[in-house]
Formats: C-alpha cells, sequence, structure tokens
C-alpha cells in the first residue's frame, strides 16, 4: 500500500455513484455506551440485520475492537469478514476511506476526521482511533491511500452521481469545526480535485437537529444521474419545513455538471420521532453530562438508506409514512429490492443505516 500525495483528478480517478457496482461494504460493530443504549445490545441486532441483508450480494467487512469480535463474530453470518481493529464509534460512513477509481483499480481517501466539529461543536473527545481507521482499511483491502489528512471532511457530507456532481450542504461543509481556513471556493475546489468531480451542488441546509452539522446524506440522495430524493414535509409550522424547501428551491434553479436538470423526487419524513425517558437512562454520561435528554427529537429520515448491489435498505420508524418511502423507492431503483429495516435502535445514535456503511467499488478487487 503507497501512501500518494497526489491529486486523484489528476490521477484519472474518480469517485463512482453508490448505485455503481460494489466489491464490498464496510461496517463497524457498535460499542459506546453513551452512544448506544444497554451496553449497544439492541444497536448490535439492528447493525446484524443491516449486515445479514447486505451481505447477500456483496463482500461485507465489519471492524470490532478486541473486548467485541467474538461478540460481533457469533452474531454476524459466517461470509462476513470480522477483523479486529479499535474504533471511537461507530459510523464508518464517516470514518471509512472514500474510495476512487479509475475504471481498472480503486483507491482510498484518507480525510481528516475530528468528530464532526473538533474541539469547536465535536461529538465526543479523542477521536484518534476513528481518524487512523481509514489507513488502517486501505492496508487491509491493499489498495493505495491519498492522505488528505489536513482536509477535515466525513462521507456522509458528500454524495457523487458519477458522472461529475457532487452534493453536500452549506451547514456542514462551511462550519467552523472543520476547514475555518479556507473559503467555499477552496473548499469547492478540493472537492473537485479529490473526487475527480466537475460540479458541486451546495444545498443551504439538511435535516433538522442533526448533530453532523445537517449531512446531506440525510436529506438528500441522488438515485441515478440527473435524479435525486428530497427529504419532505407539508407541515409549515415544523422548522424542517424551511430546510427542504430551500434545499427544492435550489436543486429547481441547478444543472448537474453535464448540464442537465435535475429531477427532485419527495421523500416524505416520518414525524417527528423524538428520545423516550427509558431511553436516555440505558445511555451512559459523557464525562459526567447526559448525551441525549427525554423529548429531544433525532434526525429521523427515508434518505439515509444504503444501495447495495441487490437491495436498497431503508431504515423504518413504525410511522405511517414507512411504507409509503418503500413504494417511492422501488419506483426508483426498479433492479434491486426495496427492504426496510427497523432503524430507531440506530438513529438513537445519532445517525442512520447509510451512516453506518461505507461502500468500496468494485473495479480491481475480488
Ligand atoms: O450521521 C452520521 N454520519 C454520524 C452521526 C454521528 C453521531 C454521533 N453521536
Amino acid at each position: 500500500m503507497r501512501i500518494l500525495h497526489s491529486v486523484p483528478a489528476d490521477d484519472g480517478f474518480y469517485m463512482p455513484a453508490e448505485f455503481s457496482p460494489h466489491y464490498g461494504c464496510i461496517m463497524i460493530f457498535p460499542h459506546r455506551r453513551d452512544s448506544w443504549q444497554n451496553g449497544a445490545y439492541a444497536a448490535r441486532k439492528a447493525f446484524a440485520e443491516v449486515i445479514g441483508i447486505i451481505s447477500q450480494t456483496e463482500k461485507v467487512t465489519v471492524c470490532a475492537r478486541y473486548d467485541d469480535y467474538d461478540s460481533a463474530r457469533f452474531m454476524l453470518p459466517e461470509n462476513v469478514r470480522v477483523i479486529e481493529m479499535e474504533s471511537d464509534d461507530s459510523w464508518a460512513r464517516d470514518v471509512a476511506p472514500t474510495f476512487v477509481t479509475n475504471g481498472k483499480e480503486i483507491r482510498g481517501i484518507d480525510w481528516g476526521f475530528n468528530a464532526w466539529g473538533g474541539l469547536e461543536d465535536g461529538l465526543y473527545f479523542p477521536w484518534d482511533r476513528d481518524n487512523k481507521m481509514a489507513r488502517k482499511l486501505c492496508d487491509l483491502l491493499d489498495v493505495d491511500t491519498y492522505d488528505k489528512r489536513s482536509f477535515i471532511l466525513e462521507g456522509g457530507s458528500i454524495h457523487s452521481d458519477g458522472e461529475g456532481t457532487i452534493m453536500t450542504t452549506e451547514s456542514c461543509l462551511l462550519s467552523r469545526g472543520r476547514n475555518p481556513d479556507m473559503t467555499r471556493e477552496q473548499i469547492e475546489a478540493e472537492l473537485l480535485r479529490c473526487l475527480g468531480a466537475k460540479k458541486v451542488l451546495w444545498l443551504r441546509r439538511g435535516i433538522y437537529n442533526d448533530e453532523t452539522n445537517e449531512h446531506v446524506d440525510n436529506i438528500c440522495a441522488f438515485t441515478s444521474p440527473g435524479e435525486v430524493v428530497l427529504s419532505w414535509t407539508d407541515d409549515r409550522s415544523d422548522p424542517q419545513y424551511e430546510m427542504s424547501a430551500s434545499c427544492l428551491e435550489y436543486l429547481e434553479s441547478v444543472t448537474d455538471a453535464r448540464g442537465r436538470r435535475i429531477t427532485v423526487h419527495k421523500l416524505p419524513l416520518p414525524a417527528p420521532v423524538t428520545v423516550t425517558e427509558e431511553e436516555c437512562a440505558g445511555l451512559d454520561d459523557m464525562n459526567g453530562v447526559p448525551t441525549r435528554t427525554p423529548g429531544e427529537r433525532l434526525a429521523a429520515s427515508y434518505a439515509n438508506f444504503y444501495i447495495s448491489n441487490g437491495h436498497v435498505l431503508v431504515p423504518q420508524f413504525g410511522d405511517k409514512n414507512d411504507e409509503k418511502a418503500i413504494d417511492i423507492l422501488s419506483g426508483l431503483f426498479p433492479t434491486r429490492k426495496v427492504v426496510g429495516v427497523y432503524a430507531r435502535d440506530i438513529l438513537i445514535g445519532g445517525g442512520n443505516i447509510h451512516c453506518i456503511t461505507q461502500q468500496i467499488p468494485a473495479a480491481g478487487l475480488r
């Protein structure tokens, strides 16, 4: 494995879309007691269900800490690769490499990770175990690594259509806790150089109360080049209404890298999901401070789905819109089986199915 200091775009590499063929998927076995209630037992069951479905059509690699290895090996299917690797939490989307390809081989990008905002508004300290994972995973997969640790970025804050367009949110990428010394123009240029793209679409906001500074992967996703789903509510009294409306207005006003107008499909949101007293009681404090408070609204959204080779895995919340989300996505992914996974126990950690997965594109790996 080589550590590269060149520019992926100059080397002919780009980030493929998630709906392109995968070699596999990286996940992390949950363990953090201030993120996951009751010693992460319910979260482990939900992760195992996700892993069981994804592993039907692509190779899943699960990182488990030394203390959790036996539990992971016991709970997960035999065809899943479980490896021992330390982590601070379990958000593979944000701490595993972002993979780029030239069509023949893949390489990983090792971004800097500072727990969604470092000492400014990050969610935990320390985060050094997480920050080391991307490079270790490239080593494991024997793929070359671009050293981009000087640029703070999480995988959940970008989407690629694989045809030159990257989508992100201003609230996250321009936040003070990430790259405060860079201008918007410099950040955009860095995205284009690293992801081999031609245009960045900047949504203004994400999902209300999303503690990642509103990652794009919770509000909007490409379903094919030129088409997206956008999390939506018709309730004008909900603070989410203005946030989604600003994204809709923007998306209707722009074209992508190939000059196409964007077709936007509204994906209804579930009714607000809030944490219960019992769930809070199951969470450890962080340095003496509770990580959740009863009644707190979680950033629930159906847009946080994962597209595997054979399935689209969609979070479910026991809401009347669960089925509607499955129906809409089934229409947009006709060659895949769209399946729901009850995801409240993932959501309590602060993210959802997309956030706990990171795809490895197919080119070059067997
Ligand atoms: O949504 C994500 N990509 C990560 C969420 C992190 C939440 C930590 N409590």
